[in-house]
């Protein structure tokens, strides 16, 4: 049975997904176990000092597992995890996908808004997050999320927990000798249709949609990213960008990796301070980046002092990446290759070939990686352009989402009646086949590869006393690639600072990366003959202000 609020893919798609064997009827849980067992003497990962084994992962993951059965978690619980890069996070992890439980990966960055509306919206069971992130109490988040949502039972802390019913220690878990025996969880009824996690959508609604990946389909995510990333006996990733986030997770992240035997190095900060010297010490062999991290590193004085000639592969995605920065990103690493990866938490996923040509390397975003993914690019009319235009990807396929959660009026646009996702990106065929990203048309700012949809910002401003209108868009900027501008039109008098506003968002509870960074108050918004505020001439005044053209804002 599907699970309510999921979309299911259409029985004939699935019979070939299927038939190809591209999706294998095992729950994830089951397969990882599996693999984890296979190398045991392996390192699985590194992580704050600490090295695990893939034995260790095994039977930490499986204890861990036992004991939230003993706590009442199963197939289909729903659990917002909020963890930094550490050690709990990956045994959390696998403990969850062996109940069959759905993690839904919150950002460290996240904070009352978001945690309390993904606990209420997926009718979460537990919490686990760290005690603390600097000063944002996690704890007394829980208290007032328990208050108000009679599901979440659990709190499940990294670090100590207090001595408060329902607060758990997952460190206490791992030690504790638990009731369920292995068998009960072999027991445990997981259909591999069901989602395995829920990811986030980079969004462009007032709330943030949750995104459905199946046991099938988010295993061959990884497994297929996996097969052409040159991963090799004793490789090694580096995982400095949230590792609950789809691409460090499973695009090939630590999944392809620990597919293929080969290891993860966590880092939980992505300064180049922390990072060059863990890359040294540790010989990385492939990076997942985001520009904006590179960029960082290249302009940091900590380049010059490490050997970093151990990488062999740079994965950089989440936001266009200049060719020329690739070209010196691979002087910085001079054993290195950037792999452009072009992917969504939706499902599909175009990289680079390391075998394409330099000049394809260097200026395409990749191709997709499924001979059944289809892919489709089309204009304002909706028919598809001629071979090398820009238009909207469009696109279906053996791990693409069929539909949001729980919000089918928002699938009624964001897919089409034949079931493709309607992307919100503009790319174009380059002639040798690959795609080229040239913009987008969604709602919302990237800033250093994450997503903020202006609408939320936007609803949340209009509740301000002196805010009449408003309008949230991208400005160009030269390391995290875009910045939030608020075009504020005063209601009377006294406009507002960009200060009082900041000050609403952060008592409203907004994941603060989402804050607008400059504030033009102006005396109309442009309105568009059907009164719609054109937010194309907002953004190239924006770029204009801060001097320089905005590289993939909204046509
Ligand atoms: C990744 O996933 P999301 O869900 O945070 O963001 C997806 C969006 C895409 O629709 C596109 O607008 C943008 O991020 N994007 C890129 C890009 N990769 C993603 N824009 C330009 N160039 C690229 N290479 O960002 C993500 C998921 C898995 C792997 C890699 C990235």
């Amino acid at each position: 049975m599907t699970m309510e609020g999921v979309t299911p893919f259409p029985a004939e798609l699935a019979h070939r997904y299927r038939r190809f064997g591209y999706w294998e009827d095992r729950p994830l849980g089951e397969v990882f176990a599996e693999t984890f067992s296979r190398h045991r003497d392996r390192t699985a990962f590194i992580a704050d000092d600490e090295r695990w084994s893939f034995s260790e992962l095994a039977e930490g993951s499986e204890r861990l597992a036992r004991n939230l059965r003993d706590q009442g978690l199963g197939p289909r619980s729903p659990v917002v995890v909020q963890l930094p890069n550490c050690a709990e996070f990956v045994v959390l992890y696998f403990a969850l996908q062996r109940l069959g439980a759905i993690p839904l990966m919150a950002l460290p960055g996240h904070r009352e808004h978001e945690i309390g509306h993904y606990v209420e919206f997926i009718g979460a069971e537990a919490y686990a997050a760290p005690s603390r992130y600097g000063d944002f109490d996690c704890l007394d988040l829980a208290r007032r999320l328990r208050q108000r949502n009679s599901e979440l039972k659990l709190v499940l802390v990294a670090g100590a927990a207090p001595p408060e019913a329902g607060f758990l220690s997952i460190r206490d878990l791992l030690e504790r000798e638990p009731h369920s025996s292995p068998a009960d969880l072999d027991r445990l009824a997981i259909d591999p249709d069901d989602p395995c996690v829920f990811q986030l959508s980079g969004g462009t609604t007032g709330i943030p949609k949750v995104i459905p990946r199946s046991h099938n389909d988010y295993l061959y995510n990884s497994r297929l990213i996996a097969s052409v990333n040159d991963i090799r006996d004793g490789d090694r990733l580096l995982v400095a960008a949230p590792i609950g986030h789809n691409f460090p997770l499973a695009s090939p992240g630590i999944q392809g990796f620990f597919l293929n035997g080969a290891a993860a190095v966590l880092s939980r900060s992505a300064r180049a301070a922390a990072v060059l010297p863990l890359i040294e010490r540790e010989r990385v062999t492939h990076l997942e980046v985001v520009p904006a991290m590179i960029l960082a590193w290249l302009a940091d004085e900590e380049m010059g002092r490490h050997r970093l000639d151990s990488v062999r592969v740079v994965n950089s995605g989440g936001q266009k990446f200049q060719p020329e920065t690739k070209r010196r990103t691979e002087t910085a690493f001079p054993q290195a290759q950037v792999q452009e990866v072009f992917g969504m938490a939706e499902g599909l996923l175009m990289i680079t070939r390391l075998d394409d040509p330099p000049e394809v390397r260097h200026e395409t975003a990749g191709r997709p990686i499924c001979p059944e993914d289809e892919v489709r690019l089309v204009g304002e009319d909706g028919l598809e352009v001629a071979d090398g235009e820009v238009g909207e990807l469009l696109c279906r396929g053996p791990y693409t989402l069929r539909g949001y959660y729980r919000v089918p009026e928002v699938n009624r646009r964001a897919f089409t009646a034949d079931g493709f996702y309607c992307s919100g990106d503009l790319l174009r065929r380059h002639p040798s086949g690959n795609y080229v990203v040239e913009g987008r048309k969604k709602d919302l700012v990237n800033r250093g590869g994450e997503k903020i949809s202006a609408e939320e910002v936007e609803d949340m401003l209009l509740t301000h006393p002196k805010v009449a209108n408003v309008a949230c868009v991208a400005m160009p900027d030269p390391i995290l690639g875009e910045r939030m501008c608020a075009f504020v039109q005063a209601r009377g008098l006294a406009a507002p600072t960009l200060e009082e506003l900041t000050g609403l968002l952060q008592d409203r509870g907004l994941a603060r990366f989402k804050h607008p960074e400059r504030l033009e108050v102006v005396e109309r918004l442009p309105l568009s003959p059907f009164g719609k505020v054109q937010k194309s001439v907002l953004a190239r005044r924006a770029a204009e202000l801060v001097g320089t053209q905005a590289e993939g804002a909204p046509r």
